[in-house]
C-alpha cells in the first residue's frame, strides 16, 4: 500500500473569513444555511426532549439517521472497498454494490490516501459535510485494511467527522471491537431475510471463512451472522440502521417480520428501500424480469412497520461515491484530477461557525412549523381528511426549487396531525433550457398523480395548465418559504373549502410509478 499522501493538519492553511465561506458555499447549488435542530425525525418525531441526550448528539448532523436533518447536512462516501464476499441477486459486479447504491452506476475506486485527501477538499467546500460513509463498491467489510486505513487517516486529520459504515454483515461480528476501536457510531447492515428459505431466492452463494456455500446453508450463515454482528453492536452502543431491499414475491411480506427481529436485536432505524431492477442492469432479478415495487407498495409497507420502529423514508440509495446533501449529487466535482488541482483550506473551527449558523436556521423551520401546527390543532372535523403534496426543493427544508429544474419532488402527506415527509419520487427534467419537454411533463404528471398539489418556487403557464387538467394544484405562492409549514398552511386552507361546501374532497388514485424508476437524471 503506498504512504500517504493526504493533507495532514499541519499544512492546511488559515481560514477565510466566514462571510466569504458563507457566500462561496451558498453559491453551490442545494447547500444550505437554512435549517436547524429541535426534532430529528427518521420517519418518528423524536428530537433532543424525547431522546436520549448521547443517542441525539449521534443523529443530530446524520443525514440518514435523521430525516430533518437531510434537509441541512451533507455526507460523502469514498469507493476504497471493491471486493464482496457474497453474491445478491439484484448486483452485478461491474457496478457498485447495490445495498446502498444505485446499480447502473461505477465509481472512480480509490486508495486510503486518495479517499482521505478528498474527504479534506470535500469537507473544505461543503462545510456542512458532517458525515463519511464507507459503501463500496463492493463490501466494506470485505476489503477491512483498506476501510479501517481511511478512517484511521480521516480520524487524524478531520476528527470532527462522523464515521459511518455499511456492510452486508457476513464478517462483521469479526469486526466489531474494530469499528468501536474507530469510535464508528454508525452501521448500516442490509438484511433481507431472517429466514434461510426466503435467503436462497436472494443470495445464490458466500464466501465464508475460504469456503463457497450456496444455497439454504449460504443464507442460513448469512443470517445467523448478521443477527450476531447486529447484537454486538448494539452491545457497544452502536447506532444501527438496517436496510432492507423489497422485493415484490419474494421478501416483500417476510419483511415485517425481519422488522421485528431487528427491533428486537437494538436496531436504531428501518430502511426500507426498493429493488431496483431492469435487464440492462445484468441482474439475475433484471434478466428474470423481477420487478420492484410501486411506490405505493413501498409506503404501505413502511406505515406497516412503522409502530414497530423508526423507518427511514428519505433514503436515495445513493452511490458509492456520493457527495452532498442526499438527493443531489456533487461527485464530479471531486474527481481525483480535480481534487489535485484545488486548493485545500480545511479549518474545523471555520466548519464549526458555519454548522451552528446552520442550526440557527434549522430551529427556525422547526419553530415555523410548530406554529402551523398550534394553529391546525384549532381546526375541527379535520380527521379523515388527508393529503399527498409533492415539493421541488433544493435543500434548506424550504420550496425553492423551479418545477423545470427538479429532478426529483419530495413528498410530504398532510392531515389533522401535521404535515410528515414520506418518500421522494426522482422525475425525468422537465426544463430542456428554454423550452419545457412535453414528454418530461407527462413522466412528471404520472410520477405525482397521487398528489393534491405541487409546491415550486416558479412554474411556467403550459406545465401549470396539464397539472390542473390532471388534478393536481400547481402552488407557487409558498416560493422559499418552509416546507412543513407551507403545507400544514395549505392543508388548513383546503379543510377549509371542504367544510364550506366550496370543494369536494375526494382522495387520489395511485401514481403511475415503479419506485426507482425515473433514475437517468439522478444518477
Ligand atoms: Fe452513507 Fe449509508 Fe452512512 Fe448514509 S448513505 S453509509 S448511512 S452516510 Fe443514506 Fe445513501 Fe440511503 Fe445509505 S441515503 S443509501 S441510507
Ligand atoms: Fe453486490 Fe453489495 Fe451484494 Fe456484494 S453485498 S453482491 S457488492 S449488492
Amino acid at each position: 500500500m503506498q504512504e500517504t499522501a493526504y493533507v495532514s493538519v499541519g499544512d492546511i492553511k488559515p481560514t477565510t473569513q466566514l462571510n466569504e465561506l458563507l457566500e462561496k458555499v451558498a453559491e453551490h447549488k442545494g447547500c444550505g444555511t437554512s435549517g436547524g435542530s429541535g426534532k430529528a425525525s427518521c420517519g418518528s418525531s423524536d428530537g433532543p426532549e424525547d431522546m436520549d441526550p448521547e443517542v441525539w448528539e449521534k443523529v443530530k448532523n446524520h443525514p440518514c439517521y435523521s430525516e430533518e436533518a437531510h434537509h441541512h447536512y451533507a455526507r460523502m462516501h469514498v469507493a476504497v472497498a471493491p471486493a464482496c464476499n457474497i453474491q445478491c441477486n439484484y448486483c452485478n459486479r461491474k457496478y457498485d454494490c447495490a445495498n446502498e447504491s444505485r446499480p447502473g452506476v461505477v465509481s472512480e475506486k480509490l486508495t486510503p490516501e486518495q479517499a482521505s485527501k478528498k474527504v479534506l477538499a470535500v469537507a473544505s467546500t461543503i462545510p456542512q459535510m458532517t458525515v463519511l460513509g464507507i459503501a463500496g463498491p463492493g463490501d466494506p467489510l470485505a476489503n477491512p485494511e483498506k476501510t479501517f486505513k481511511t478512517f484511521e487517516l480521516i480520524a487524524k486529520t478531520a476528527p470532527d467527522i462522523k464515521l459511518c459504515l455499511s456492510t452486508n454483515g457476513l464478517t462483521l461480528p469479526d469486526h466489531v471491537d474494530t469499528i468501536a476501536g474507530f469510535n464508528v457510531d454508525h452501521v448500516t447492515i442490509t438484511v433481507n431475510m431472517v429466514d434461510p428459505e426466503i435467503g436462497q431466492h436472494i443470495y445464490p452463494w458466500i464466501y465464508y471463512k475460504k469456503k463457497r456455500y450456496t444455497g439454504i446453508d449460504a443464507a442460513r450463515i448469512l443470517t445467523e451472522r448478521q443477527m450476531q454482528g447486529l447484537e454486538m453492536l448494539t452491545e457497544r452502543k452502536i447506532l444501527c440502521k438496517i436496510n432492507s431491499v423489497m422485493i415484490p414475491g419474494i421478501n416483500d411480506k417476510h419483511l415485517v417480520e425481519v422488522n421485528r427481529a431487528v427491533k428486537s436485536r437494538g436496531a436504531f432505524l428501518h430502511n426500507i428501500m426498493p429493488l431496483i431492477s431492469a435487464p440492462e442492469h445484468g441482474t439475475v432479478f433484471g434478466l428474470n424480469g423481477q420487478r420492484g415495487p410501486t411506490a405505493q407498495e413501498l409506503k404501505a409497507l413502511q406505515d406497516s412497520c412503522e409502530g414497530e420502529m423508526n423507518m427511514m423514508r428519505h433514503c436515495r440509495q445513493c452511490r458509492a461515491d456520493a457527495v452532498g446533501l442526499l438527493g443531489e449529487d456533487r461527485s464530479a466535482e471531486f474527481t481525483t484530477e480535480k481534487i489535485d488541482a484545488m486548493e485545500v483550506v480545511y479549518d474545523a473551527e471555520t466548519r464549526k461557525a458555519y454548522q451552528e449558523t446552520v442550526e440557527q436556521e434549522r430551529q427556525a423551520t422547526v419553530a415555523a412549523k410548530n406554529a402551523e401546527k398550534e394553529q391546525l390543532a384549532k381546526l375541527a372535523d379535520a380527521e379523515g381528511i388527508s393529503m399527498l403534496i409533492a415539493v421541488a426543493t433544493k435543500g434548506h427544508g424550504k420550496v425553492n426549487e423551479h418545477f423545470g429544474h427538479a429532478t426529483e419532488f419530495q413528498i410530504y402527506e398532510a392531515t389533522a396531525k401535521g404535515a410528515k415527509f414520506v418518500g421522494h419520487r426522482r422525475v425525468d427534467l422537465y426544463c430542456q433550457g428554454g423550452y419545457g419537454e412535453e414528454d418530461s411533463l407527462q413522466t412528471v404528471i404520472r410520477a405525482i398523480n397521487d398528489c393534491h398539489a405541487v409546491f415550486v418556487a416558479k412554474i411556467g403557464g403550459c406545465p401549470k395548465d396539464d397539472l390542473k387538467k390532471a388534478g393536481i394544484d400547481p402552488v407557487d405562492k409558498y416560493a422559499n418559504a418552509f416546507i412543513e409549514q407551507s403545507a400544514i398552511s395549505y392543508f388548513m386552507e383546503y379543510v377549509g373549502k371542504v367544510q364550506s361546501g366550496e370543494i369536494v374532497h375526494q382522495a387520489r388514485g395511485d401514481a403511475d410509478i415503479r419506485q426507482g424508476a425515473f433514475t437517468a437524471a439522478a444518477a
